[in-house]
């Protein structure tokens, strides 16, 4: 009987990958499929797939835009990060784990910026959805401790994309036990200052050009009232706070 050997962690590997590694998920009882020279072979950041249709989300974010984003912005990422990662000796890293260890490294620059933007475009995508939602009780208690109200929130998000200068993101963070709202320049967010993301709204103009040229404001506005998924929110935060 072949040895087991146990796959990494599920969310940098897809289930595909388990099978292309022949490797054994924990505790499934699956056997290795093609013994260990492919098993030991160097692992890769795969993209997310897509938690929606690229049109799901018109008229609000075109299918064009989604194609374009996720086709080549988040794509060109992934493969940066897995190119740049397996010259650095990286490769055996989740993808958080090339986030977390690059960050403010000077020679890994690039890793960094890549590894951090294919991890913000996947939680980007998972903190959309088509049709409106609302957080749940907690979140709701959460959002009205923090801010005032939901009206609060909506403003000071809205603020916060709006006014982050040039290219980056705007965030609902868990920051100790407070809700925050954040802006980061770039690549860079909140995992690497010690909070827990909770939503994030991409404010680079690739996310809205094409629909909405210069008017980031409105981008915004339509992703606040229409898209953003309440129950990812609720799912980012610790149980304990
Ligand atoms: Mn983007």
């Amino acid at each position: 009987m072949e040895d087991k050997i146990l796959c990494h962690t599920m969310d940098r590997r897809t289930f595909v990958s388990s099978l292309i590694s022949g490797c054994v998920i924990a505790g499934s009882g699956m056997f290795s499929l093609y013994g260990d020279s492919i098993a030991n072979a160097s692992p890769e950041i795969t993209q997310m797939p897509l938690p929606f249709k690229e049109d799901a989300l018109e008229p609000y974010i075109s299918k064009k835009t989604i194609e374009f984003h996720y086709g080549k912005h988040h794509k060109a990422y992934v493969d940066n990060t897995n190119k740049l990662a397996g010259a650095a000796g990286l490769g055996s890293l989740s993808l958080e784990e090339i986030v977390k260890k690059t960050t403010g490294s000077a020679d890994q620059i690039a890793l960094f910026n890549n590894s951090a933007q294919a991890w913000n475009h996947n939680f980007y995508w998972k903190s959309m959805l088509p049709g409106a939602s609302k957080p749940n009780e907690r979140l709701t208690k959460m959002i009205n401790a923090s801010f005032g109200s939901h009206d609060n929130f909506n403003k000071e998000f809205q603020d916060a994309a709006v006014t982050q200068f040039g290219s980056g993101w705007a965030w609902l963070v868990l920051d100790q036990d407070k809700l925050k709202v954040t802006k980061t320049s770039n690549a860079d967010n909140p995992l690497v200052h010690g909070q827990v993301p909770l939503l994030t709204v991409d404010v680079w103009e690739h996310a809205y050009y094409l629909d909405y040229q210069n008017r980031r404001a409105d981008y915004v506005k339509a992703v606040l009232d229409h898209l953003l998924n309440w129950e990812f929110a609720a799912a980012n935060l610790p149980k304990n706070v």
